[in-house]
């Protein structure tokens, strides 16, 4: 099997480009199908074109670049849409160093690899959406009805790419196995001054959208004991979990209250509506259960003592995902001989496409540091030697 040499220039050209599409304070603004998001992809397809592979995007967005072959290839990629305030590299990564080693393996007459971006990995529609729809996890007519929190459906927006979208999904028996390359958006291996990690398992995660619903009224006239205020509701909820999470999580567990939107929002109107999101995170199915039926019965509680109306939507609910244990070996292998003593195997305690695709084939997971341990977050940045080394484990597992 021929070596395959990544061409450092050219990954991090490419890296820096697609740093420019929704570009801000150094990290990126990518909504999935946002213009920039949707102007993204479809420079990400002409570099696939000129890689020589086929850019397909299917019917949810997802952008494949498919390569001549009629035997299954290995597949790697990551998402190139951002969080409402992204760093250059989260899913970004992913994508560029799987182009890259397509384009050095074809250089190289090594294996032929296919390329993927996936897309609304970053749950603008609820949580990794384009590979749970891809890989069956989410039926498209369910996915169809997800909303933004501007009440947008998943259907409107991805309306907007259906002049490059085509009618069919990508059969994934075209895959012999996935591999997503990823920072690791954690301080683990920068802690450690390490440079790569390889995954074991994909944390699982649940989130729900929840809405109380009180009264709004005037803040100076209404007595405390009449309201039926919808934020002191939130915050009562926030502090009863927390409180009834002590007795079920572990040190690693993890749970956020990360949106929050109040009606009518004004500083003298009592709050008669609260939208929030909840999620949380852990390796245990079991312990992933409890926490949802504490949720369930504490947002159900308060809102009875409250005289509060409950709505819970948007409802994610994806596994812990052990990675295949053969292409953990090859990433292992690549990594023992291009990061002696500087690699580790490791959990993966964000989420993850590969977590959805390894519902369908092989997949496995390397990291690469991240400054800090700093992600979602414009300062989100990684060494330029760690982005060039992971590309080069990345190669070395796929084409030895
Ligand atoms: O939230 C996550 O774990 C991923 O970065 N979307
Ligand atoms: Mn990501
Ligand atoms: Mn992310």
């Amino acid at each position: 099997m021929p070596s395959i040499a990544i061409d450092p220039d050219r990954l991090l050209g490419d890296l820096e480009h697609l740093r420019s599409f929704g570009a801000r304070e150094g990290g990126v603004v990518r909504r999935a199908f946002s213009d920039a998001d949707i102007a993204a992809r479809q420079w990400l397809a002409g570099r696939m074109e000129a890689a020589g592979l086929e850019p397909v995007f299917d019917p949810v967005g997802n952008l494949f670049g498919l390569p001549k072959t009629d035997t299954p290839c290995i597949l790697s990629g990551s998402h190139s849409d951002s969080q409402p305030e992204g760093g250059w590299l989260d899913g970004a990564y992913g994508v560029i160093a799987a182009l890259e080693v397509a384009r050095a393996s074809a250089d190289a007459g090594g294996p032929p690899v296919a390329v993927v971006s996936f897309q609304d990995e970053e749950g603008r529609f609820g949580a990794l959406t384009g590979s749970r729809v891809w890989t069956g996890a989410l039926p498209l007519d369910e996915a169809d009805r997800l909303t933004d929190l501007e009440g947008r459906t998943f259907a409107e927006a991805r309306a907007g790419m259906s002049g490059l979208s085509g009618p069919d999904f990508v059969d994934p028996g075209r895959f012999s196995g996935f591999i997503e390359a990823h920072i690791e958006q954690g301080p683990v291996l920068d802690d450690a001054q390490e440079a790569i990690g390889v995954v074991d398992v994909v944390v699982g995660i649940r989130s729900l959208q929840v809405r109380f619903t009180g009264y709004q009224n005037h803040a100076g006239t209404t007595p405390m004991d009449a309201r039926r205020d919808a934020f002191q509701g939130l915050v009562a909820f926030a502090e009863a979990i927390n409180r009834e999470f002590v007795d079920i999580v572990t040190p690693s567990t993890v749970w956020t209250i990360g949106h929050v939107t109040l009606q009518p929002n004004a500083s003298s109107i009592v709050p008669g509506q609260a939208d929030f999101t909840v999620q949380w995170r852990d390796g245990s199915v079991d312990r992933l259960d409890r926490m949802e039926e504490t949720v369930r019965a504490t947002a159900d509680r308060i809102c009875d003592e409250r005289a509060l109306h409950l709505d819970l939507s948007n409802y994610v609910s994806v596994p812990p995902t052990e990675m295949n244990s053969g292409l953990r070996g090859s990433l292992e292998q690549a990594a023992s001989e291009l990061a002696p003593g500087k690699w580790r195997v490791m959990p993966s305690g964000a989420l993850h496409d590969a977590a959805n695709v390894a519902r369908l084939m092989p997949a496995a997971m390397l990291f690469v540091p991240s400054i800090g341990g700093v992600s979602h977050n414009f300062s989100e940045d990684t060494k330029r030697k760690d982005l060039i080394r992971g590309a080069e484990v990345l190669a070395r597992a796929i084409a030895g």
